[in-house]
């Protein structure tokens, strides 16, 4: 079982989404294990029992639930395309950001497409407001890393998949709205281990549509 590593995971999951790509900037081979997260595996109960989500990076046997296993990946495999920067300060900041795609952006990227109306344009506007925060927090750099990608490309390329529903649902353009965000992302996709890790914005079109008939609102 030495150094075997297993990803539990679900295709279209953005949190899943960082750790393919964070495996595959640091050259790890692993097995991918597709979750249906209707009918969740005895092994991800048993992995990961207290929320039953995936994520979960299971290393030597040993578990890792959810995105804390980005900084895991960071920290055990330390000697390629370091993440996590090694400043306490400049490492709060990018946890900070971190954060704010994970309270603000997923959730409401998630509402784009999952509402319609009023309910929809709201959800809109606010996700705008908040990659342009985002934006300006790049500022002229290539990369929120810097010069390389950082764990905060990491954690918000996955994003990269999902422009064309935002186009279609949200009506409105991320190149436009935010050019240098979009800039920095499609730079991050033109790597290998990220464009690899990343599903197609037509296959992830054609669920949404599935989803958003199921829920009754196409
Ligand atoms: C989120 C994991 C999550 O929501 C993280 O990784 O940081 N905060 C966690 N996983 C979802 C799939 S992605 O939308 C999941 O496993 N859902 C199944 C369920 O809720 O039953």
């Amino acid at each position: 079982m030495a150094d075997e590593v297993v990803l539990l995971d679900y295709w279209l999951s953005p949190y899943g989404m960082r750790l393919r790509i964070a495996l595959a900037l640091k050259g790890i081979e692993y097995e991918f294990k597709e979750e249906n997260l209707s009918n969740k595996s005895p092994l991800l109960l048993q992995s990961n029992p207290v929320h039953k989500k995936i994520p979960v990076l299971i290393h030597s046997g040993k578990p890792i639930c959810e995105s804390v296993a980005l900084q895991y990946i960071d920290e055990v495999w330390n000697d390629k395309a370091p993440l996590f920067p090694s400043d306490p300060y400049v490492r709060s900041q990018a946890k900070f950001w971190l954060d704010f795609v994970d309270k603000k952006v997923i959730l409401l990227w998630r509402k784009i497409w999952t509402t319609k109306g009023e309910e929809v344009e709201a959800a809109t506007k606010e996700f705008i407001d908040c990659i342009k925060l985002l934006e300006a927090e790049l500022g002229d750099k290539p990369f929120y890393g810097g010069e390389t990608l950082g764990f905060v490309d990491v954690a918000l390329v996955p994003i990269y998949s999902w422009f064309y529903v935002y186009e279609k649902f949200g009506n409105f353009s991320v190149e436009r709205e935010c050019p240098k965000l979009f800039a920095c992302v499609k730079r991050c996709f033109e790597k290998e281990s990220v464009s690899k890790s990343l599903p197609d914005q037509d296959k992830v079109y054609s669920l949404v549509m599935e989803i958003r008939t199921k829920l009754g609102i196409e």
